[in-house]
Order: C-alpha cells, then structure tokens, then sequence
C-alpha cells in the first residue's frame, strides 16, 4: 500500500492517507484538509479501500416504489422546486383509495419497499398518516414501509399534541418500519436559517432519529450540498450524523443530494460539477467511518452519476423507482421519468466492477429459491 501513496508529498495528507489505510478514524480538521487538498484520484483510491471494508466488491440495490401524496406545504424551502401552497392550481394531494391504489399496482412485481415522502401538509396529523401505513400494510404485509421524513413527523406528531416518543411509538404500532433521510438539509445553523428557515432545527432532526433509533426505528441520513456550503459545513454535518451513529447505530445509509438548480428560487447558484460530486462521496465514504452504506441516489445524479460513484465509494444505487417519484425531475434532473429494471441496474454495476446484490431495505441480500443471491 505505501507504493501506491509514495507520490503524496504533501506531509498531512501523507499521514490522513496512511491513517485510512490503518483504520484509524480522521478528526473533523483532517476530513477538511481532505476536501482541500486530495486530488479526485487519491480519494478515489482512498475511499475505494474504506468501502471495500465495510461491503467488499458488493453493489446493492433493491425494488422500490415512491408514493408523493401531496406537493402541500406549509414550508418555502429555497432549494425546493416541489412545494406549492394549499389552493394553488399545481398543487395536488392523494387521498387514502388513490394511494392505495398506487401500491395495488404493484401486486404483480417483486417490490420490497415503499418509500413515502412529501410536502409538510397542514391539516393532517399522525393518525391520518398513520391509518394510511395500516392499509398498506393489511394489503401488502411483507412490504417495507419507509416513510415520511423527520419534517414531516415533527408537524404530524405536534398536530395529534403528542411528544415524538409517543408519536413514533404510535407510528410503530400502525406499521412504520423506517425513516427516510430527507429534511437534514444542511446542519449549520447560520446556513440553515437562510435557505430553509422555517424548516424544523438540526437539533429537532438529531434528536427525532435519535428516538426512532432508540425505538427499533432505522432510518438514513441524507445532506443536501453544492449550494451556500463550504467544505466545513459539509465536515460539520457530517460529524454531527457520525457522533449520533456512535451512539445508536441506527442510520441504514448516508445519502448526499446535491442541489439542482431547475424551478427554484436560488437557481443563480448554478450546479457543482461532477468531480465535485465525486469528491464528495469519496470524502463522506472515508469520514462516516460508522455508516456501512453510502447511498448514490440515481433520480437525482443521473444512471452513469450512479455508476460512476461506486469507484469513489458509494455501494448503493437505491432502487427500481420505476418512474413513481417528481421531486428531482421537477428541480431539473436529467432523470424525467426515473425508472431501471432489476437487470438495468445489475449491469450498470457489472460494467463499473462491482457485484450486484438485491437487498431488501435492511440490507439483508435477497435469495433466489435455491438460497443464491439474485443478482439477475
Ligand atoms: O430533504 C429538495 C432534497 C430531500 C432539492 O432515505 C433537493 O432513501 C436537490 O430525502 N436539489 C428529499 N435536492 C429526498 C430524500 C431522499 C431521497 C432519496 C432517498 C432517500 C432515502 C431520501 O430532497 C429534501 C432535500 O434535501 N431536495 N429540493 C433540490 N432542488
Ligand atoms: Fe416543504 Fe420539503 Fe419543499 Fe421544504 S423541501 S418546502 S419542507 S416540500
């Protein structure tokens, strides 16, 4: 291994490289000397050796629908393409039959998970939610309820007057399996506060996975960059989600969103360039040494984004999608109907290298009739 990182001539990152390839854990201050001065190639090859620990050659991906059950917000995130106010005439907001009709259109096809998010409404509370998770779950047992994220779990559990335990508890007990990581936007309160300040705190976000994790709740963590961020914002992010990882283990994944410019009010920021993206997985991959999974969002990078991304350091390409999901085509992904089949996605990883396992939503691979994993 000192072969390959000879050319380093730079003292610090000589000694951040050789503590990564020790597995010893970098501090805040190494992780940003990383995003300052690593070239794409050292952390490409540095993030390649921290993934490999934690997933070998494996690539993960699963079947997956989303449901969207309303563009309803009470919030004017900046970033946010999405959202409209109640009345608007772009506004739209499924009911109970026509959601669960989403999910019966699935009956047929070996989905494993749904993944509801949407905007924060202001009428309904946690156990019109709720009631919606139980019908899903009496029509489809063995699906994986992922929803609705930590924003819009602190509006419905204030709104049914209950304190997040209680609210989570009852969400549990209606069929929740998971959180979803949207909404952690970015930690630092100054930025947060300029582009989505009436969005729930940090603080609020931390501390309502913190109590899923504590109830047998797993959730991810995602973080919104390529915006008013500098690199230490990112590192600060990323270090708050690590010291609660420490504490609960339970984030599944750690997703980064860059932020797309289309049909939102801070478009004049323009869009960070793919290197960019790369460097930024790769320095999360390293830094979030206790996530097992780094997660490249295909909707939102692009399939060759994606692909690309499993050399510096992601694992996972998400899922089938199959074209059931607006939020990122609306701010301007290339991805307009975002759909793969299990086969796309396999080859996608095939061709970057890697070894493609259908997982199921806690990561668990999933076997074929003969107990092989199905990487069809
Ligand atoms: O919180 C909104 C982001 C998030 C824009 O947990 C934008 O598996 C970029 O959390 N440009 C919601 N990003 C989506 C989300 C998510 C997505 C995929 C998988 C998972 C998961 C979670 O979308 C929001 C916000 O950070 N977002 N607008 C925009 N213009
Ligand atoms: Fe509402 Fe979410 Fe959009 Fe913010 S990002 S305005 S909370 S839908």
């Amino acid at each position: 291994m000192s072969d390959l990182l000879a050319h380093i001539n730079d003292k610090d990152l000589r000694l951040i490289a050789d503590k990564i390839t020790g597995n010893i854990r970098i501090s805040p201050e190494e992780g940003l000397l990383l995003f300052n001065k690593a070239d794409l190639g050292l952390l490409g090859l540095l993030a390649g050796i921290v993934r490999r620990r934690h997933n070998g050659e494996l690539a993960y991906f699963n079947r997956n629908f989303h449901i969207e059950p309303t563009n309803i917000c009470i919030y004017n995130c900046r970033f946010c393409s999405y959202h409209k106010p109640e009345g608007d005439p772009e506004s739209w907001e499924y009911s109970h039959d026509e959601m669960l009709d989403i999910v019966k259109r699935f009956d047929d096809k070996a989905v494993t998970e749904v993944h509801i998010v949407g905007g924060v409404h202001p009428n309904y509370d946690l156990h019109y939610w709720g009631s919606l998770i139980r019908k899903i779950r009496e029509h489809r047992p063995s699906l994986h309820i992922k929803a609705f994220s930590a924003i819009e779990l602190d509006h419905m559990i204030a709104l049914a007057g209950c304190t997040i335990e209680e609210g989570l508890i009852l969400l549990k007990e209606y069929g929740l399996d998971s959180i979803p990581g949207g909404g952690a936007e970015i930690f630092d309160e100054k930025l947060r506060k300029q582009i989505c300040d009436e969005k729930s705190s940090s603080e609020l976000w931390l501390k309502i996975h913190e109590t899923a994790h504590r109830l047998g709740i797993p959730s991810n963590a995602t973080m919104l960059y390529g915006h008013i961020e500098n690199y230490s914002h990112r590192i600060d992010h990323m270090q708050r989600l690590r010291i609660l990882q420490d504490k609960t283990n339970g984030f599944n994944s750690f997703i980064p969103l860059k932020y797309k410019k289309s049909n939102n009010s801070m478009g004049y920021l323009g869009e960070v360039s793919t290197i960019e993206d790369l460097r930024n997985y790769a320095v999360a991959r390293i830094f979030l040494d206790n996530f097992h999974h780094i997660k490249a969002y295909w909707p939102m990078t692009g399939k060759e984004g994606a692909q690309i991304s499993l050399s510096f350091g992601t694992d996972d390409m998400d899922g089938t999608i199959d074209d059931t999901t607006r939020i990122y085509s609306m701010a301007g992904s290339e991805e307009e109907n975002p759909a793969m089949s299990s086969d796309e996605i396999s080859k996608l990883i095939r061709e970057a290298g890697f070894i493609p396992v259908e997982r199921d939503s806690l990561y668990n691979p999933i076997l074929n009739s003969i107990g092989q994993s199905k990487q069809d």
